[in-house]
């Protein structure tokens, strides 16, 4: 189906994706705050679709046929309500904003309920697959109401990246929805890449390997279960020489990784919802310690690790499979966690958001794309209710099978001093949840002792307390 488009924001994503939507025989009419965005991309690609510059934001909007769909690329924040506050004036009823920018589902929500109120829909849209992504197929989770996706939603479903004959895109649900799930996609982007960082030092540190032997490795796990984006590309980094050394790239680059707030916003959601992603927190604030130079410059010269020789690994091979298992079973739990959050916060906003139709879409086009995926369609396909993937058949038995290797590594991680926080919580995580008893049942006893903060019992209904500084007497409450 081709129809017509307005895109304003024309910096790499923008430009990228109006190219997309012009490849596929859409009429995109071009907006840029700054002029000069507009004529470089005419002049580099004009020539690919059916173009339509325009020079101001009254042209832009005039240029397009009612109702208009309009999508904003633009620096997420401030930038989106800017442009938004000088766009409605110029709308009518029946109009759709589209944004697909990396913005808060909390600021999706306030710009729906605002636009609905002159009459205009908002699809919140989360995009993923970077630069590359945005023009040859990304992955596209739009929001919004039914009646916009209606319109927008076949537009958006053939410039996206495409899996077995299925478009990498699906409506999400109303207002931030969208925007919700692309946050805990890159939530479990975070989770992902601090894994798999997990593993090449392991394997660097514990076994001796060169990166570029690590890079072999990762590309050997590319073969099975582990097949991604982001395994095939660690082995390119990996593999990688620095030209002006000649060292390892891995060696030359700054050991301090940055953020841009999304793996933050998911922590902060899934506080706020009650739902340990502790595989993506790990990530998030690994991150922020590898930041922290001058404490870690301070602990380097003064704290001992542990007084021990490394022994030799005997069976290298044995060892690599157990790093594999760690870095899969690890890899379920933080995807298992990002899911629980999804069906939390769609709970939580009364949004209905398909599981399934997700990791459906995730298969192409996004950063997480994985083999992996399509099991997790295939699990949510099985199982629509289920209450976490572990239990469900196939993970639980991929995960028992990769429990030895697993609980090796986070053993030898502790062993020789070895930080490896994204396998040793999220081994944490599930010893807790097949735990018969936790000592969560010492916590209630203490809340009751020092706040009166009652607890419930085992074997009886209600709510009781003890009388601690009486004679111990258990009331009920
Ligand atoms: P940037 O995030 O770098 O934003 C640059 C664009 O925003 C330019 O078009 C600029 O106009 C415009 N802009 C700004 Br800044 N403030 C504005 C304002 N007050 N009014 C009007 N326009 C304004 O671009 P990007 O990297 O292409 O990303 C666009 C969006 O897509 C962002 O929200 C980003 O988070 C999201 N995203 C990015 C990726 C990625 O891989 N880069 C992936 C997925 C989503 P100017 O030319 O006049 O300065």
């Amino acid at each position: 189906m081709t129809s017509q488009i307005g895109v304003t924001g024309l910096a790499v994503m923008g430009a990228n994706l109006a190219r997309n939507l012009a490849r596929h025989g859409h009429q995109v009419v071009l907006h840029n705050r700054t002029q000069a965005r507009t004529d470089a991309l005419m002049a580099a690609h004009g020539g690919e679709g059916d173009f339509v510059p325009t020079t101001s934001t009254e042209e832009f909007v005039q240029s397009l046929q009612r109702p208009r769909s309009i999508l904003i690329m633009v620096q997420a924040g401030p930038g989106t309500d800017a442009v938004i506050d000088e766009l409605v004036p110029l709308l009518d009823e029946g109009d759709i904003v589209i944004d697909g920018g990396n913005a808060r589902y909390q600021d999706t929500q306030r710009r729906t309920a605002a636009l609905a109120e002159r009459g205009l829909h908002f699809v919140g849209t989360g995009v993923s697959g970077g630069e590359e992504g945005a023009l040859n197929g990304p992955s596209i989770m739009p929001g919004g109401s039914d009646e916009s996706y209606a319109i927008v939603g076949p537009m958006l479903e053939s410039i996206a990246a495409v899996v077995d004959g299925t478009p990498c895109c699906t409506h999400v649900g109303t207002d931030g929805a969208g925007h919700f799930v692309k946050m805990v996609h890159n939530g479990i982007e975070y989770a992902d890449m601090q894994l798999i960082a997990e593993a090449y030092d392991l394997l660097r540190h514990r076994l001796g390997l060169s990166p570029k032997e690590i890079g072999d490795v990762f590309a050997s796990w590319n073969e099975g279960d582990l097949d991604s984006y982001l395994i095939e590309i660690t082995a390119e980094v990996l593999r990688h020489d620095d030209a002006a050394t000649g060292k390892p790239f891995v060696d030359v680059v700054l050991d301090q990784a940055e953020q841009k707030g999304t793996g933050r916003w998911t922590v902060q959601s899934a506080l706020d919802l009650g739902v340990p992603v502790s595989g993506i927190a790990e990530a998030v604030f690994a991150r922020a310690l590898s930041g922290h130079a001058e404490q870690r410059a301070a602990a380097q010269k003064v704290l001992p690790g542990p007084q021990v020789e490394l022994d030799p690994v005997e069976d290298r091979d044995a060892y690599i499979e157990a790093v594999r298992q760690a870095l899969y079973a690890s890899k379920v739990v933080a995807y298992a966690q990002g899911f629980d959050q999804i069906a939390a916060g769609a709970e939580e906003n009364g949004w209905t958001v398909d599981r399934g139709a997700l990791a459906t879409i995730w298969r192409g086009g996004c950063i997480i794309r994985a083999r992996f995926l399509d099991r997790i369609r295939q699990a949510f396909a099985d199982e629509p209710d289920l209450t976490t993937l572990l239990t469900h058949d196939y993970f639980r038995d991929a995960v028992a099978a990769a429990q030895d290797g697993w609980r090796r590594v986070v053993t030898d991680a502790a062993r020789y001093g070895i930080p490896a926080p994204g396998f040793a919580s999220a081994l944490a995580y599930y010893d807790g949840l097949r735990a018969e008893r936790l000592p969560a049942a010492l916590i209630q006893g203490l809340r009751d002792f020092f706040g009166a903060h009652t607890y419930r019992r085992v074997d009886r209904d209600g709510v009781f307390h003890t009388l601690w500084g009486d004679d111990r007497r258990e009331e009920t409450r």
